[in-house]
């Protein structure tokens, strides 16, 4: 019996609900002499409610970001509010992550070569990392609430099913080019759109060290 209710509530999860629609278009990341970047890579689009709670999300599964060749592989990540991100170092060298972003403060410590550190986020909110050692080093993980998060791929726009009907913010972020949004309806048909973002930002925002100062000079010896 306890079986059968079980089921009955995982078949009821996967209805969408009643009216329900999608949000489908493509996007365009446009770079600053004009053309447009052959990538949409590292894009995220978040569709949040406007008039309706968001659903408290538990965490996610696991979020994995490695250090590969002095860089953080995905650059980009998404998480709910409790997951842990582990941080595999496949390097030969010593890393450092670290975040001051408010609300999701954490400093992983040097690690070696194979260790794993993992932190957990917990605030909402788009989280900047950085490698204490490498100044060339950045991530992202956006900890979001809503249930309609995408990283975009290399060249597929937005696309989200199952959405219930009513007003919704769209935000569009890419590291170099910040956030815009949009407000949408959504009713029981698919709502077309189509979005672009300006590149505007380096692909290295300047930033401190850990403790608030400047990184002294490295030399590189390109190992890894
Ligand atoms: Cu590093």
């Amino acid at each position: 019996m306890i079986r059968a209710l079980a089921c009955g509530l995982s078949l009821l999860a996967l209805i969408p609900p009643l009216g329900a629609g999608g949000v489908q278009g493509p996007v365009q990341l446009r770079e600053k002499d004009g053309r447009l970047r052959a990538s949409l890579r590292d894009c995220v689009a978040l569709l949040e409610p406007l008039d309706a709670a968001q659903p408290g999300a538990g965490p996610s599964k696991p979020v994995v970001i490695r250090t590969v060749g002095k860089q953080f592989i995905p650059r980009v990540a998404i998480a709910t509010p409790g997951t842990e991100v582990a941080f595999p170092n496949l390097d030969h060298i010593l890393h450092n992550v670290f975040s001051v972003t408010q609300g999701n403060r954490f400093d992983t410590g040097q690690y070696r070569p194979g260790d794993s550190p993992k932190v957990k986020v917990t605030s909402p909110g788009l989280v900047k990392l950085y490698c204490n050692v490498h100044h060339q080093m950045n991530a992202f993980l956006w900890v979001v609430t809503t249930p309609f998060a995408q990283l975009l791929d290399g060249r597929t726009g937005i696309r989200f099913d199952a959405v219930p009907p009513g007003a919704y913010r769209l935000r569009l972020w890419h590291p170099e080019a910040g956030e815009k949004t949009w407000t949408l309806k959504v009713d029981g048909g698919i709502t077309q759109g189509a979005w672009e973002l300006q590149v505007s930002l380096p692909p290295i925002e300047p930033h401190k060290n850990k403790f608030g100062r400047d990184y002294p000079p490295l030399a590189d010896d390109r190992s890894y």
